[in-house]
């Protein structure tokens, strides 16, 4: 299907000496999943690699190891000029930090120091994604929204290799896949991606075993934090909207940083007849973050775009600029908009490509 495309990542690692793979800020699984698979394949052509991540790697990520050097800023990249850079899961040119924004735009390194020319002009980006309205920012771009995840297109890009997907390569693959199809249960799971998955198993997944790994590594804090946060959930919209807020003073209260809010947005749709999961964290007296999530019935996407986010149909997140409570009628209020006037995605359009 990307044959073509394909064979044109293939000759850039054929050539490449040293490779550079970023993600975006606050990585997930299929951030983190879809950097490791590709940087074993680097590392399977001989290329020097390294992993950008402006945030660092999470902390309970099921993956033995990663396969490359792990940095966070530019200046820890030392004498390292990548002749490929390759963004993963980037719906955007500046999801990976500004570093990484500037690399994009220059196709070079920022200066070590203020005032030298960046190093290392010329630098080949590779985009490979999924998200919706991806802007092409690469010299090859490897996009498909259908995707489930971009872990997707890079596990097809290792079979295209002829690579098996045993070990920790089908382990890294298999992490982004379940990571944002949930567990194969989101609208965006297609029959490709479970066949995916399937061949992952076939080829010696313990599945149990990485299960376990990947879901039960919570703390007794994370636990006791989700049950208070569930007992304040309140329904709107005659029972389609979910909607639960997270004050800085409650995670203070409980020790906790924003990881250990990961996921909890996708339990809002649990409840019967709900069709928009909204979660409103407060990251500052003016700043909140907002996460959505539908069952692919309903684009969560139509309403953080107002605000300047981004994501897929059915899970989307945007910063808004106002104190918790305005934040909130605000956006309760765009979503009810939305359906009333029954703005929803068609969840069919949602195929393979
Ligand atoms: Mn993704």
């Amino acid at each position: 299907m990307y044959d073509d495309i394909f064979k044109s990542v293939k000759g850039l690692l054929d050539k490449a000496g040293r490779v550079l793979i970023a993600t975006h800020v606050v990585a997930d699984g299929d951030a983190v999943g879809s950097s490791a698979a590709l940087a074993l394949i680097a590392l399977h052509f001989g290329c020097d690699t390294r992993i950008f991540m402006r945030t660092g790697l999470p902390s309970e990520v099921p993956l033995r190891s990663m396969p490359a050097p792990i940095v966070r800023y530019c200046a820890e990249l030392g004498d390292f000029v990548p002749d490929v850079a390759f963004f993963v899961d980037c719906g955007d040119a500046r999801r990976a930090g500004p570093e990484m924004e500037r690399l994009i735009l220059k196709r070079s390194l920022p200066a070590p120091e203020a005032g030298e020319e960046g190093r290392g002009p010329g630098v080949t980006v590779v985009n490979i994604d999924h998200h919706a309205a991806n802007p092409m920012f690469g010299d090859v771009n490897l996009v498909c929204e259908q995707c489930a995840a971009t872990a997707e297109l890079v596990g097809l890009f290792a079979e295209y290799l002829g690579l098996p997907l045993t070990g920790d390569l089908g382990e890294a693959v298999y992490y982004g896949l379940v990571t944002d199809t949930g567990n194969f249960t989101f609208a965006n799971t297609h029959a490709g991606s479970l066949a995916l998955g399937a061949r992952i198993l076939a080829a010696g997944l313990d599945v149990a075993d990485f299960s376990k790994r990947c879901d039960n590594n919570w703390s007794l804090g994370r636990m006791r934090l989700w049950g208070t946060l569930m007992r304040g959930v309140n329904l709107f919209a005659d029972g389609a909207i979910a909607c639960c807020t997270v004050s800085r003073r409650l995670m203070e209260e409980f020790g906790l940083g924003n990881e250990d809010l990961e996921g909890f947005a996708s339990w809002l749709r649990r409840v019967k007849g709900v069709r928009v999961g909204f979660l409103l964290r407060e990251d500052g007296p003016e700043n909140c973050k907002i996460s959505l999530r539908s069952m692919g019935d309903f684009d969560v996407r139509a309403v953080t775009a107002i605000y300047g986010g981004g994501g897929h149909v059915s899970a989307s997140g945007a910063t808004v600029r106002l104190p918790l409570a305005q934040a909130q009628a605000l956006v309760l209020k765009e979503i009810e908009d939305r359906l009333r006037a029954d703005g929803s995605a068609d969840a069919s359009k949602i195929l393979y490509c």
